[in-house]
C-alpha cells in the first residue's frame, strides 16, 4: 500500500521564500506527498497572506493553512505538526524549513528507493560525502562539523547534523510523544538527535544541499550554541535528563487554527 506522507512546512516571517518553496514541489515531489502543511507560527509578516494566495492560485495544489494559538517556536510547531500526522493517520511526516534553504527535491531518490522504510527516521545532512553547502562561511560549517562530533561521542553513533531543515519522521516513531517537553525553540532538534540514542531510534543520513542567501537567520549563535553544549553535557552525565521539562515556558497543548 502506498505510505500516506505528510509534508510539514514551518513557516515564521519568511513571505518571499515561502512561495518558492511551494513552487519547488511542483512535478515529482508532489507524486510522494499527500498533504502540504504550512504552519503560520505567528509571523509578523506576510507569510500567512503569501501561503492563502498560493492556494488560491493553484486550487489543485494540496495545501493546508494552519496558524499557532501562540509563537510556539520552531520546536513547538513541531509538536503541532507531529499530532497532526499521528492523529489524522499519516505514516510519515517530511519536515521543510519554509525560509527555501533545503531543497525537498534532495530526498527524491531516497523515496524512490524505499530507503526510508527501513528507518524510524531519515535526517538531512549537510556535512557528508555528497551534501552541498551554498553561501554557507566556512566558520558555521566548523562549528557544525565540531558539534557533530560531539554529539558522536556522547551519542555513540555517526551524526552528519544535528538539524537541517530537512527530515523524515515515522509516526510510529513519533506515537510515544517522547519529544513533547523538548525545547520550543530552535534547539528542538539537538534533543531529537540525543533521543536517537536514548531511544534506540534507527536512523539514516542522508545529503542534502543547503543555501543561504535571501534568508533571514533568527538564530542567536553565541547563546544558542553555549545553550546546546550545555544540554549536551547534562545527558552525557546523566542519560534520563532526556526526561525532563527543557521548556521555558510549560504548554499544556499546542494549538492551531485551520485557517484553510
Ligand atoms: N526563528 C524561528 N523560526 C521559526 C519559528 N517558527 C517556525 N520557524 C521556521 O523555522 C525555520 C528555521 O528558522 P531559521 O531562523 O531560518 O533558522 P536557521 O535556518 O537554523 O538559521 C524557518 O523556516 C522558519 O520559518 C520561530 O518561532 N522562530
Ligand atoms: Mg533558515
Amino acid at each position: 500500500m502506498k505510505d500516506k506522507i505528510l509534508l510539514f512546512i514551518p513557516a515564521y516571517n519568511c513571505e518571499n521564500q515561502l512561495p518558492r518553496v511551494l513552487e519547488s514541489l511542483k512535478g515529482e515531489a508532489l507524486s510522494y506527498i499527500d498533504t502540504v502543511l504550512v504552519i503560520n507560527n505567528r509571523s509578523t509578516d506576510k507569510t500567512e497572506e503569501a501561503a492563502l494566495i498560493y492556494k488560491e492560485e493553484n486550487r489543485d495544489f494540496p495545501l493546508k493553512v494552519l496558524r499557532n494559538d501562540e509563537n510556539y517556536g520552531l520546536g513547538g510547531s513541531h509538536k503541532v505538526a507531529f499530532e497532526y500526522a499521528i492523529r489524522k493517520g499519516y505514516d510519515y511526516c517530511i519536515v521543510l524549513h519554509g525560509d527555501d534553504q533545503g531543497n525537498f527535491n534532495d530526498f527524491i531518490p531516497m523515496l524512490k528507493k524505499g530507503i526510508y522504510k527501513k528507518y524510524d527516521c531519515v535526517l538531512g545532512a549537510r556535512f557528508m560525502f555528497g551534501s552541498k553547502l551554498f553561501g554557507y562561511s566556512l566558520f558555521r560549517t566548523f562549528g557544525n562539523i565540531v558539534y557533530n562530533f560531539l554529539f558522536a561521542m556522547v551519542t555513540r553513533r555517526r551524526i552528519f547534523d544535528l538539524g537541517s531543515g530537512l527530515n523524515l519522521y515515522s509516526t510510529r516513531m513519533l506515537e510515544n510523544r517522547f519529544y513533547q517537553k523538548f525545547p520550543d525553540n530552535l534547539t528542538f532538534n539537538y534533543c531529537m538527535v540525543m533521543a536517537l540514542d536514548y531511544y534506540g531510534q534507527k536512523e539514516r543520513f542522508y545529503p542534502v544541499t543547503w543555501k543561504e542567501t535571501d534568508q533571514v537567520s533568527n538564530v542567536k549563535m553565541g547563546s544558542q550554541a553555549v545553550n546546546v553544549l550545555k544540554m549536551l553535557f547534562k545527558y552525557m552525565k546523566n542519560r534520563e535528563t532526556i526526561k525532563t521539562d527543557y521548556r521555558e515556558k510549560k504548554i499544556e497543548s499546542y494549538l492551531a487554527e485551520e485557517i484553510r
